[in-house]
């Protein structure tokens, strides 16, 4: 009977997931603290704080309510949703402003390493009774100047029908709707798997809170995540999103471009729906 009552998703439990995840992760280039880059960009942030400050007339208990929300935040160990939701995509904008192939945008809190490896012709890990459209994802990755890239990696990781990541979320198996798939010699491949739904910021935590505080909603449109690699090649992150989607021109993490939005059709097969997107990657 004990089954009955099945976990449910909380914040904290996301949040404490995003954090963990984020501490055992090394990004490469890695900024060492530059004293004269602390210096400024701390410097600044804070004169702008101080300003804002001034221009509102902000309060002792207005500044009491910042103070303890920024606690709580630490402890629902929502700051890797926080800052991936409302500042990454400037970092984004500013890493990949002179590329040239396929346009990027956010990495988000959910990613991670060494999934399962699949063959060009893949199914993405589901469970026998996966909800949601059945989604057929194909294409080509080649470099700028149009050679094939044989073996390109399209890692891949996406919500369920009910915008629930693996490893964030109980009660999903570990590595469900995520997948690293190996392209062919012509650098093509052919993912099966099921459109994801749009994506709810927790409601129950502190971004949650805030969202409320403000009037705001706390969606994300439906999307894909991806990131693309081939040796000689700038490794490429981005996300695909679907045209006439909810949230699609309003999405909280300000990460939707035009060049990233699908326009799948019915399935040849006659099984839901696919599309076709190639990516092109920069040189290294
Ligand atoms: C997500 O799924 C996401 O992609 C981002 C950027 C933030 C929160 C949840
Ligand atoms: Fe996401």
């Amino acid at each position: 009977m004990t089954d009955i009552i099945t976990e449910q998703a909380t914040a904290a439990a996301s949040g404490a997931a995003a954090t963990e995840r984020f501490r055992g992760k090394q990004r490469t280039g890695a900024a060492d603290a530059d004293t004269r880059r602390v210096d400024t960009l701390v410097s600044e942030l804070l004169t702008a704080t101080h300003e804002i400050i001034r221009r509102h007339k902000v309060t002792y208990a207005e500044y009491d309510v910042l103070k303890s929300w920024l606690i709580q935040v630490g402890e629902d160990g929502e700051w890797p949703l926080f800052l991936d939701v409302w500042l990454e995509h400037a970092v984004e904008e500013v890493a990949n402003e002179n590329r040239e192939g396929s346009k990027g945008t956010i990495e988000g809190p959910y990613y991670i390493p060494d999934s399962p490896r699949l063959p060009a012709e893949a199914k993405l890990p589901m469970r026998e009774s996966e909800e949601g459209t059945p989604l057929l994802f194909q294409g080509q990755v080649t470099s700028v100047d149009g050679t094939p890239l044989p073996g390109a990696l399209v890692e891949v990781w996406h919500a369920d029908n009910d915008g629930y990541y693996a490893q964030f979320a109980p009660g999903l198996p570990e590595w469900n709707l995520r997948g690293a798939v190996v392209a062919d010699d012509t650098g093509h491949f052919w993912i099966r798997t099921i459109e994801p739904a749009p994506y709810q910021i927790p409601t129950d935590g502190s971004c949650g809170r805030l969202i409320a505080a403000a009037g705001w909603h706390a969606w994300r449109p439906a999307h894909l995540h991806l990131k693309v690699s081939a040796p000689g090649h700038r490794l490429i992150t981005t996300q695909l999103y679907f045209k006439g989607g909810q949230h699609v021109s309003d999405d909280i993490a300000s990460a939707v471009k035009p060049e990233l939005i699908l326009d799948p059709g019915p399935a040849t097969n006659g099984d839901g729906r696919e599309v076709t997107y190639d990516f092109v990657l920069d040189k290294a």
